[in-house]
């Protein structure tokens, strides 16, 4: 008898945030990058996407993605590739056991919701392709690792194969040209530094100007200083790996607001330049300059992606000193007064 089932699995994927930044790729195709990356995982509580993807014999030809509601374009190289990697994966175990329905050959159906604005440097892509993947390769019933997953989310979007563990993931840049080695590892779990949060202020919801990924490619194409932040991300990588281990904040925070300052100097050394820090982001930089310097040391760090929004670390015993001093400081800007909100995370799970 025909299989008219419809089957379906539904997951849910966490926004990673970088402190270690991906900017650059050496590969476009396969979305290899030019250097490592680090990033703390935001918990699902505050910021996810949530996805469920079905598939049947009785659907209509063709597959189809919704994202809040609108359909999206499957047609992209990306999307087809995290297809075709995953049908291909499922097809090899109906090869191995033919009782098995013929899901790989079925239509699929992703239904996908953020609870953040997308697109607005939140990392949306990110959390969008890790949730996708993990969907189908549940539907598919598939045997693949997380990390085994990661090689294939890091085709739809670079950061996504970050989204696919809970705590501090790396992204190793891999040496391979096939990109095989080129995948997302655990450097630790949440629970190895429970004291770590993140305070967001959304300064814009709206889309960002410069796509990351036309961003990047420009950056690596013009500008003078991106050879010097490759040369010099390794060492960072290393000394950041050191201070989640042995959770040292100060080092933490240094090491972040060192790279994110860096990889916004590329940005604006890039021709034509990008800006994605507006007046309210220097504002954030200036407040976290005071309470640190208040504070005698490093207690909060700052990090923003492709667009204005901030991403402030701190731990919990310090979070009336921190996000307290936020609230108070930053209500009088245009720009966050009103429509500016902050969420504030537990910065992993
Ligand atoms: C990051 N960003 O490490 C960096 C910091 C933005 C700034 O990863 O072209 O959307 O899809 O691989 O992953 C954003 O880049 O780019 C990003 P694609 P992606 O989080």
């Amino acid at each position: 008898m025909a299989d008219t089932k419809i089957h379906r699995a539904s997951t849910t994927a966490p926004v990673n945030i970088a402190v270690i930044k991906y900017w650059g790729k050496r590969d476009p195709k396969l979305n290899l990058p030019t250097n490592s990356s680090l990033s703390v995982t935001l918990s699902q509580a505050d910021l996810r996407t949530h996805t469920t993807a079905s598939c049947s014999a009785s659907f209509p030809a063709g597959d189809s993605l919704l994202l809040n509601g609108q359909p999206q374009d499957v047609s992209g190289a990306r999307t087809q590739a995290c297809f075709r990697e995953l049908r291909s994966l499922r097809a090899k175990l109906e090869k191995q056991d033919s009782r098995l329905p013929a899901l790989s050959k079925y239509p699929l159906r992703i239904v996908s919701e953020n609870n953040f604005p997308t697109a607005a440097g939140l990392a949306s892509s990110a959390a969008g392709f890790a949730a996708l993947v993990r969907a189908i390769a549940d539907l598919y019933q598939l045997r693949e690792s997380p990390m085994d997953l990661s090689l294939i989310a890091r085709q739809g979007s670079g950061s996504a194969c970050r989204s696919l563990f809970g705590g501090y993931v790396m992204w190793d840049v891999g040496l391979e040209a096939s990109g095989a080695d080129s995948k997302a590892v655990q450097v630790a779990p949440a629970e190895h530094w429970p004291e770590m949060q993140a305070l967001i202020l959304v300064v814009s919801s709206a889309k960002k100007g410069v796509s990351s990924t036309t961003g990047m490619q420009t950056t690596v194409a013009t500008s003078s200083l991106f050879p010097a932040r490759v040369a010099s991300v390794q060492q960072r990588m290393e000394e950041m790996i050191a201070a989640v281990k042995e959770r040292d904040f100060e080092s933490f925070g240094r090491l972040t607001m060192r790279d994110s300052n860096s990889f916004h100097a590329t940005c604006l050394d890039t021709e034509p330049p990008i800006f994605y820090l507006n007046d309210v982001s220097r504002a954030a930089i200036r407040v976290v300059e005071g309470i640190n310097a208040k504070a005698g040391k490093i207690v909060a760090a700052y990090t923003f992606d492709a667009g204005p929004n901030a991403v402030i670390y701190f731990e919990e015993k310090n979070a009336s000193a921190v996000a307290g001093v936020f609230k108070s400081r930053l209500s009088h800007l245009e720009g966050w007064a009103g429509k500016g909100e902050g969420v504030t995370a537990s910065a992993t799970e």
